[in-house]
């Protein structure tokens, strides 16, 4: 069911660059039913080349050197150069980020976060899935995501995992309980990240994808990171962005979910 959900959104979001650099009413209808929106070839493969580049020589290793890979979820320092190559600022990028939002999306860096290969480990679907905007900086909140990989990610191999259709989910939670968008949903009583993922309308999907796809998704969408059985690392690279007037708006759980959105 899952992988079929998938498939469409494949389907209906491929992109010819040469044609135009702009969703279509089909992809953003997608979107706001779905909550993400996959769309293949975004980026040229020039510059996933200069990206991986640029990234093994940041980790001083290679693909080739296993012995010589880290062990670090978290890439600290990685900066592109020059940094209009950043994933969020590549223009396919920006232009469908500036039609979503309509000019008022700002943000869009590219943060990497790799799940190095564990190829003994046994590979489970992870039970339940965050959203964004509560890190251990408080509270940050945003309206858009992206996700990219530097190289394949088959199934197993540690791929973004999400919730299709729980944007809306989570929606009807906050407008249920609109004080808690401050993150004080995690001092409920036998609180757990499963308390959005369970209400999801569908199971979770694995972002299976070769370099130069990219998956949007909004903000209220559960998703997590999942187990690398492969032998291959995975390089994700993240981007978000916020609307301009957040701190003004951060509160309100507008009936509307794309009130503050162009779509
Ligand atoms: O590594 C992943 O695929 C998930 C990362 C994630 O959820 C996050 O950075 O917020
Ligand atoms: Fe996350």
């Amino acid at each position: 069911m899952v992988t079929s959900q998938a498939g469409i959104a494949h389907q209906n979001s491929h992109l010819n660059l040469e044609e135009t650099l702009y969703l279509t009413t089909e992809q953003i209808e997608s979107f706001k039913d779905n909550g993400y929106l996959i769309i293949e070839n975004l980026i040229e493969p020039d510059v996933v080349e200069m990206w991986r580049e640029q990234m093994w020589t940041h980790l001083g290793s290679s693909l080739q050197t296993p012995e010589t890979w880290p062990n670090e979820y978290v890439v600290n320092g990685f900066q592109v150069d020059p940094p209009d190559k950043t994933f969020g600022r590549l223009p396919a990028v920006a232009a469908m980020v500036e039609q979503l939002g309509g000019g008022n999306f700002t943000g869009g860096g590219g943060s990497p976060l790799v799940k190095w290969p564990n190829p003994e480990a046994e590979w489970s679907m992870p039970a339940s899935g965050h959203i964004d905007a509560y890190g251990p900086g408080g509270w940050s909140p945003f309206m858009l995501g992206a996700t990219t990989y530097l190289y394949d990610v088959e199934p197993g191999g540690g791929g973004f995992v999400y919730w299709p259709r729980s944007h809306h989910t989570t929606h009807e939670y906050f407008l249920q309980y609109p004080e808690q968008i401050d993150g004080s949903f995690r001092e409920v009583e036998n609180w757990g990240w499963h308390i959005f993922s369970d209400r999801s309308p569908e199971g979770p999907a694995e972002f299976t994808a070769s370099p130069g796809t990219v998956v949007f998704w909004h903000a209220f969408l559960c998703h997590t990171g999942s187990g690398n059985v492969s032998h291959s690392p995975r390089f994700g690279i993240f981007s978000r962005w916020s609307h301009q007037r957040r701190a003004k708006i951060k509160y309100e759980i507008p009936d509307d979910l794309w009130k503050y959105w162009a779509i």
